[in-house]
């Protein structure tokens, strides 16, 4: 079954970690995930970072680690075709809570990483000019964190933690590719991460169709006006099948 894609289509997608779980890489707080192993406040917060930041460097270069050595699912070549299909007279957004840089790799080019990526440091003193921008970093700290040539200062991983705001230029992009489609797509997401756990409420506030693409029934799956029970890698390629 598909899902009746026209050329000239506004479609906003939302990734979570369970489109990555195809592509052997854990997710959050499903059983024997991250969170499960990991104490959130210790590895996702600045606090936790400013408590211990080696371990905190371990914990992201442990990720950097799998992510590199992980490939692109079909999941994620789904997606990166329907891009290519609605690039000339259509409009796609994908909006990706990961930062596992997968989506980019399986070809997508328009992605928001709301969340920041696993390959992006910076440094973490708010004072310093390099905390402003975070550059390429695929290194492995794992014998500590790194420290910064500028101020001495320590670096850190460019993603949002718990506590932290999420890039307002990046949220405002989300927001606005939301607001404007016919077509809402969640793929491998729980929904209780704020704010874009918000995004369902914007999509259905402007009357575009949402579907939900997951293993099992997030708590905000009766959101959605469709909901695909289902492996990503599995439902996807026959969901976005192009005419
Ligand atoms: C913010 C870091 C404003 C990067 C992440 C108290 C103080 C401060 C803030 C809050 C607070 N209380 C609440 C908040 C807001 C908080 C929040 O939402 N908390 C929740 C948990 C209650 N949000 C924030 O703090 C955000 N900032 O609000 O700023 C502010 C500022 C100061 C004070 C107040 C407000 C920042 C949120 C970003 C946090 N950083 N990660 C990293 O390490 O990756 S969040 C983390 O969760 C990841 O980024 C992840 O992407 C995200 C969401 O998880 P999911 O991707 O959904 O993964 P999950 O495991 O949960 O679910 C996977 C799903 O896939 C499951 O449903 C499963 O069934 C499915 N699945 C599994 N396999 C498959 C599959 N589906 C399909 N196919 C498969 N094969």
């Amino acid at each position: 079954m598909s899902l009746a894609l026209r050329p000239d289509m506004s479609v906003a997608v939302l990734t979570g970690a369970g489109i990555s779980a195809d592509s052997g890489l854990a997710t959050f707080r499903d059983s024997g995930g991250l969170w499960e192993q990991h104490d959130v406040t210790q590895v996702a917060t600045p606090e936790g970072f400013l408590r211990d930041p080696d371990l905190v460097w371990r914990f992201y270069s442990h990720r950097r680690r799998q992510a590199m050595a992980a490939d692109p699912n079909a999941a994620h070549r789904a997606l990166a075709s329907l891009e290519r299909f609605l690039e000339s007279r259509g409009r796609f957004t994908l909006i990706t809570q990961n930062v596992d840089g997968l989506h980019q790799r399986g070809g997508a080019r328009n992605v928001l990483e709301v969340h920041g990526s696993l390959f992006r440091t910076r440094c973490a003193n708010p004072a310093c000019p390099r905390s402003k921008t975070a550059w390429q970093d695929e290194e492995l700290h794992l014998d500590g964190a790194p420290r910064c040539g500028e101020c001495g200062g320590l670096l850190r991983p460019a993603v949002v933690w718990f506590g932290e705001h999420l890039d307002p230029e990046v949220l405002f992009a989300a927001e606005q590719a939301v607001k404007r489609c016919d077509l809402f797509l969640v793929v491998g997401t729980s929904g209780v991460v704020w704010p874009v756990a918000g995004l369902i409420l914007v999509a259905r506030d402007q009357g575009a169709r949402s579907v939900l693409v997951n293993l099992e029934p997030p708590e905000n799956h009766r959101y959605f006006d469709e909901v695909h029970l289902g492996r990503a890698a599995e439902v996807l390629p026959s969901l976005l099948a192009l005419p």
